[in-house]
């Protein structure tokens, strides 16, 4: 009998784990990347005998595909991706392969900011209340390799645009679209209209038995939820009634937030939606409660990494689009030394002017191509530096704060022109400060 052969494009995280689990499950696998696949990978391609091509899409092998698999950083109007669907080859998500070799329910999280958060948090809720619970996707660990694993009751995925926009049979019981707004436009063509739009299709496949959570007046959600024809209970959330820190009420039941270590207005919004999802999943009232103190918020998201010459140094790595870099700058009560910049996606800076104006001392910019933000802060900021390097960065920073100051690092900007992904940034930016602390390091 022929196998099936799939071809994977990408050899990072989502491509070698569809790899690896579409050889478990019988394919014919080939993987191919047109950079250089990272050590960890490679080696897991080549303990498995998997084959693969890296450098480039070259192999013959690639015109012999039944079915290809697609890594969400490669944009769908690559001219391969263009080439298989002319064929009608059909092109999918790493997502949409896995969750056929899955059998628990899905909650699926997606929006622009703020996923990352409530997805620990809903599967925080379920673990406490003693389910067997995945967590994966756009969190860094691809639902393929949970499908690998032993079946679990719930999986708790974090989904992006990318991930979203091939799907084709992948149906989450539970869905929460937590917000949309402008991030990613240099992959859709400039349109609002189309980053929403995959946003919305994780409801495309839920039926009248499914749920679809999601914000009440965010007119890019309305604009594109207008056109189309939705079977799940839809459950709208507006304003969050609470205190941050001390209560949130949701649908009439209160629960106590004084030992719940989410700060900020936004992540009552947050942690809204994730209880609302807990609820419809089964969870009670009282399961959730006791579940709250327990809960560690995320790394790289306004996380304090320590305090230098009496300035604290904030790792916000992870707001890597323009709306994060605001609820950062909003929250902050101290002048601040703002370090920003990397790979620009399309941004648009005019909602922080108003923010950076009131908020920040200093900018430093940190990226390869830096000029979009020199520019465009220029009148509001009294003093901008340029760096190429984490160590000058911080160093800038260093020098430019005084006691009672904050440095803080939200780069409102993709993380791979200087680093391996936004995690790495930030353990970077983590490093640097700590040699520093230790004066293991100095400042030219
Ligand atoms: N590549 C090609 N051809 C191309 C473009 C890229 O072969 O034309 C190769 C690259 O050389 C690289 C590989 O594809 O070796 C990387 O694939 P990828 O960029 O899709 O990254 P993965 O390592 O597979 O990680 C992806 C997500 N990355 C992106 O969406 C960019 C990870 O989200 C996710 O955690 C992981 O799958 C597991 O699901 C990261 C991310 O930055 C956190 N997401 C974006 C965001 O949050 O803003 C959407």
């Amino acid at each position: 009998m022929v196998r099936e052969r799939i071809v994977i494009l990408g050899g990072g995280e989502s491509g070698v784990a569809a790899a690896l689990l579409a050889q478990s499950k019988g394919f014919d696998v080939f993987v191919s990347d047109e950079r250089s696949i990272g050590t960890v990978f490679k080696s897991e391609l080549l303990r498995a005998g998997i084959e693969f091509e890296e450098e480039g899409h070259f192999s013959p092998v690639l015109q012999e595909a039944d079915l290809v698999i697609k890594s969400p950083g490669i944009p769908s109007d690559h001219v391969l991706i263009s080439s298989y669907r002319d064929r009608q080859i059909q092109v999918i998500s790493e997502i949409e392969f896995a969750a056929r070799y899955i059998s628990g329910r899905i909650i699926g999280i997606t929006g622009t900011n703020g996923k990352t958060t409530t997805t620990h948090l809903v599967h925080h809720l379920f673990q406490h209340a003693g389910y067997l619970v995945g967590c994966g996707g756009n969190i860094g660990h691809a639902l393929a390799r949970l499908a690998m694993e032993p079946p679990k009751d719930w999986y708790i995925l974090e989904l992006s645009s990318f991930q979203l926009d091939d799907i084709d049979r992948f149906h989450p019981h539970i869905a929460v679209i937590l917000n949309v707004t402008p991030d990613h436009l240099d992959r859709y063509q400039n349109s609002m209209a189309l980053y929403a739009g995959a946003k919305l299709n994780l409801t495309r496949n839920q039926t009248a038995e499914d749920f679809l959570i999601l914000q009440k007046e965010n007119h890019y959600i309305d604009e594109v939820i207008a056109g189309r024809q939705i079977r799940a209970t839809q459950i709208w959330v507006g304003q969050p009634e609470g205190e941050s820190g001390k209560w949130l009420k949701v649908e009439g039941e209160q629960y106590d937030l004084r030992e719940f270590v989410l700060p900020g207005e936004h992540n009552l919004f947050n942690t809204t939606c994730a209880i609302l999802a807990a609820r419809r999943g089964g969870l009670s009232a009282d399961q959730i409660q006791s579940a709250l103190p327990s809960f560690l918020p995320v790394s790289h998201r306004m996380e304090l990494i320590g305090e230098l010459d009496g300035v604290r140094y904030i790792n916000d790595s992870k707001a890597t689009n323009v709306d994060a870099v605001w609820f950062a700058l909003q929250a902050m009560d101290q002048p601040v030394v703002w370090i920003a910049g990397g790979k620009d996606k399309g941004n648009q800076y005019d909602t922080l002017l108003p923010l950076a104006k009131s908020k920040v001392k200093a900018l430093v910019c940190l990226g390869l191509d830096t000029r979009k933000l020199e520019a465009d802060f220029a009148t509001v900021v009294p003093e901008i530096i340029v760096t190429r390097s984490m160590q000058d960065a911080v160093c800038a920073a260093r020098r430019l704060a005084q006691p009672g100051d904050c440095v803080l690092l939200s780069p409102a900007c993709a993380s791979f022109d200087l680093f391996k992904n936004y995690e790495h940034r930030g353990d970077m930016f983590r490093e640097t400060f700590q040699e520093l602390k230790k004066e293991t390091t100095s400042c030219q």
